[in-house]
């Protein structure tokens, strides 16, 4: 099957031939029909996040299930599957007291599947997953919690972003933050998760929603999904214009959504007392922050993370499926360019370059 491999950071993906074995026990073989292209992935495509290679990468895909392993009970063939990046085992402490986002059973080694090994490989030598998906094939082989069913009539190359950008953002919203109706809300990088937070918030019933990016083509979608204001900070001290905007207050809500350490502090900055700040961005291992530890004392202020939303994958992904068939989220409008496999290095170079929100590799 044709998938696209990175060798060597800071080079571009190969898309090739590669030979993918059956799934064992409690897995799922999928054929993949869409698969975003998210930041994350070029985070690792320039070396920033450290993975093993050769990899296969793609974390933000949806497709039909073709073969499953013995023991698979939630999905069978046939079933379409949006295809989460984080397998849950549904019995340690996080997966049992509803955080199965956070599940302590997850391999601390990456690029494999549960069991250590990989179902990838070329000419004898081993390639690995990225994120358990590893969807930037035409086919995968994922853990059974991977492999998320959904309603047959959602469009598989939009039900892709539930898989990540629309799940990572519109979580971190409602499940992480909680914002609250009534409420002020900045977002810091309105990419294709950014977006998605800023939609999250509006449906939560955020009264002020600020968006905040240095490219104007971000900025107009912020508005098409929800944000009431707008900051340039290559125009305007980001941290003025909000507290002008707040009435000199700040925040009840900032999110952090670009992964850097000085817009993690520009976030908590704006953020107001009792406010909580929301880091949804992974920085750079060496990455370090500094902050005024008197802030959360005097001022109450929370620094919080999101990981992917705080998604319970099987809860929540159906459902913001079912949000979008009732348009009550948008996905459409966070596509700006459907393209195949062999696209995939100008996607990224698209996105790289803030053309696009989000580019959709389409398989069939
Ligand atoms: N000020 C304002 N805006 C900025 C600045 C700045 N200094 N720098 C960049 N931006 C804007 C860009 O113009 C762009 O619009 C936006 O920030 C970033 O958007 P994208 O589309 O490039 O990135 P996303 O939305 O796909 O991803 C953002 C993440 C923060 C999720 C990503 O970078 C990340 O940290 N990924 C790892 C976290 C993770 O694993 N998440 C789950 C899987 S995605
Ligand atoms: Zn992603």
């Amino acid at each position: 099957m044709k998938a696209a491999v990175l060798y060597e950071p800071g080079k571009p993906l190969v898309v090739e031939d590669i030979k993918i074995a059956p799934p064992k026990a409690g897995e799922v073989r999928v054929k993949v029909a869409a698969n975003g292209c998210c930041h994350s992935d070029l985070h690792v495509m320039t070396g920033d996040m450290r993975m093993p290679l050769p990899i296969v990468l793609g974390h933000e895909g949806a497709g039909i299930v073709t073969e499953v392993g013995p023991g698979v009970a939630s999905v069978k063939e046939g079933d379409h599957v949006v295809l989460s990046f984080s397998p849950v085992c549904g019995y340690c402490y996080y997966c049992t007291e509803g955080n199965p986002h956070l599940c302590e059973t997850r391999p601390k080694k990456m690029g494999t599947l549960l069991d250590g090994t990989t179902r990838l490989a070329k000419n004898g030598t081993e390639i690995f997953h990225f994120a358990f998906t590893a969807s930037f094939a035409e086919e995968t082989v994922v853990p059974e919690s991977c492999a998320i069913k959904i309603r047959e009539d959602m469009p598989l190359d939009r039900a892709c972003f539930v898989g990540c950008g629309t799940m990572t953002g519109v979580g971190a919203a409602l499940n992480t933050a909680k914002v609250q109706p009534g409420t002020t809300v900045a977002v810091i990088g309105c990419g294709g998760v950014g977006l998605n937070v800023i939609q999250g918030a509006a449906v939560a019933g955020a009264r002020q929603i600020i968006a905040i990016d240095l490219l104007p083509k971000k900025l107009d979608l912020a508005k098409t999904f929800g944000a009431t204001h707008f900051v340039n900070p290559s125009q305007d001290d980001a941290f003025k214009a909000v507290m002008e905007l707040t009435g000199g207050r700040g925040v009840d809500y900032a999110f952090e959504v670009i992964s850097t350490a000085k817009t993690i502090e520009l976030a908590f900055k704006m953020t107001a007392r009792r406010g909580t700040c929301t880091i949804v961005g992974v920085s750079p291992e060496s990455a370090r922050i500094t902050l005024n530890p008197n802030i959360f004392t005097m001022m109450e202020k929370r620094l919080i993370g999101s990981f992917y939303g705080s998604t319970r994958p099987r809860i929540d992904m159906p459902r913001l499926v079912d949000m979008y068939m009732e348009k009550k989220i948008k996905i459409d409008e966070l596509v700006s360019r459907t393209c195949t496999l062999d696209d995939v290095n100008e996607a990224y170079d698209l996105l790289k370059q803030g053309e696009v929100a989000r580019s959709v590799v389409k398989f069939f």
